[in-house]
């Protein structure tokens, strides 16, 4: 069997075409094969190897689990030269060899403005203020008590995909789509602690939220926003956070662009209007053609990308292949997917592998057979309000080049007669 993210045994006779795909792989990106039947006659499968001979490793050999010893390649990695400092950057997720929607908290992009830090949850508080009647601080403890929910969620930064706004710059779908991931998050729902503190909900319309970080970064979120679906969350995929994603207390925004989900969450303030904060004047706005800015666009749109085969890759063979990726929309859950495989002219549905949770990612695969010949690979996401994912064309006309946020448009990858892999732009 193949699947991404693997390379599988070589074949003598494509042992240099081998080598030259992992050459390639260095930013990430694998070979991936058509399927095994040159299994048939090969003698590996006769001789007993040690593991079936010997005896294994004893138990908590690990006592926290790691990944096995072949699967190294997998990993986040960091775009050199993207950003000044490695404090304020971006480590982007291997989409191109993960399965179903989970991420594994080890492979969550992190995205940081001035480094992470690993903060001691008994220091921790986080303070609840503005207009409430009764202003609190509260201990990770205080928090843990009261009553808590778990949510799948996807959080993608609102720069994903930013570099392609004006040409096709980067070449696997780490790098194009890499600062995209969906976890289970747990915590209390932010409409609870808000009660706690009877909060103005009537005349207090934003919420201010603030991370304990050097940058002091600062969201407003609306106030049906936060008392419809937000959870300040301590929670990732069955244990707590992850210092890089903001252990021990972090807001999640369903639905909303990464930026609002304030890491290192220290305090949250109501007001009766938003609060202008530097990340939402000069970072985080959308340029638009006429040199106006669109400001406070928080809802990441129905977006979709084929992550096998995909960029970087390479078909080493004609035949069978199992085309997956993801789906994912602000506004709710993804109703179908439908991928071409010539440029957008034709489209087949995809099959929509479950569950289809609302603001999740959601996986689907389709069978291609691929005769040898050059292909464009696409795939279109439609939510459940009807809205269709846009060309990068049609985004274009409406938004102009100069953008870096909120680009949503059809990825196209292309593959080559020689079965090379790559990212183009399809009108
Ligand atoms: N306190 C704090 N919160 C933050 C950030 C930060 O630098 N500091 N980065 C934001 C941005 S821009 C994004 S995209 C997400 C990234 O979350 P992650 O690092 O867990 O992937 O966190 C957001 N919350
Ligand atoms: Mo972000």
């Amino acid at each position: 069997m193949t699947r991404a993210g693997r390379i599988l045994p070589a074949v003598e006779d494509r042992r240099g075409f081998l080598r030259k795909s992992l050459a390639l792989a260095s930013g990430g990106a694998v070979a991936i094969a058509a399927s095994g039947a040159r299994a048939q006659g090969d003698p590996a499968i006769l001789k007993l190897p040690a593991h079936s001979t010997g005896l294994g490793q004893p138990v908590a050999a690990h006592p926290y689990g790691l990944p096995s010893e072949y699967e190294k390649n997998l990993q986040r990695r960091e775009s050199p030269g993207l950003t000044r400092v490695s404090q304020a950057s971006v480590s982007f997720a291997p989409l191109q060899g993960m399965f179903g929607i989970i991420t594994p908290s080890g492979l969550h992009f992190e995205r940081h403005h001035q480094g992470w830090w690993d903060i001691d949850p008994r220091q921790h508080r986080l303070m609840l203020m503005g207009m409430v009647r009764q202003p609190k601080v509260y201990t990770m403890d205080d928090l843990m008590r009261l009553p808590s929910v778990s949510r799948i969620h996807f959080i993608e930064c609102g720069a994903n995909s930013g570099m392609e706004w004006n040409n096709v710059s980067v070449p696997t779908v780490q790098y194009t789509h890499g600062m995209l991931a969906c976890c289970e998050f747990t915590g209390v729902r932010l409409a609870t602690l808000l009660e706690d503190c009877g909060a103005d909900t009537k005349k207090g319309r934003y919420v201010l939220a603030e991370g304990a970080d050097g940058s002091g970064l600062t969201r407003t979120i609306a106030m049906e926003r936060a008392l419809d679906d937000a959870i300040v969350a301590w929670g990732m995929n069955g244990e707590m956070l992850r210092p890089e994603n903001g252990y021990p207390l972090r807001l999640v925004v369903p639905g909303v662009q990464g930026v609002s989900w304030v890491k290192w969450l220290r305090r949250i303030e109501v007001g009766d209007q938003p609060w202008y904060t530097r990340e939402e004047t000069l970072h985080y706005i959308d340029l638009m053609p006429d040199g106006r800015h669109r400001q406070f666009t928080s809802i990441q749109e129905c977006k979709s990308v084929i992550t096998s085969p995909s960029g970087g890759q390479t078909l080493l063979d004609k035949g069978h292949y199992n085309v997956s990726g993801l789906a994912w929309s602000g506004r709710g859950r993804i109703r179908r997917v439908d991928v071409s495989f010539d440029g957008g002219r034709n489209w087949r549905t995809a099959r929509i592998e479950g569950p289809v949770l609302s603001k999740a990612l959601t996986r689907f695969n389709i069978s291609w057979t691929w005769d040898g010949a050059p292909a464009i690979l696409q795939s279109r996401a439609i939510d459940e309000t009807g809205y269709v994912q846009p060309k990068i064309a049609q985004l274009r006309a409406i938004r102009g080049t100069r953008s870096i946020y909120h680009n949503n448009a059809i990825q196209s990858w292309r593959v080559a007669a020689s079965g090379e892999v790559g990212n183009v732009q399809m009108d």
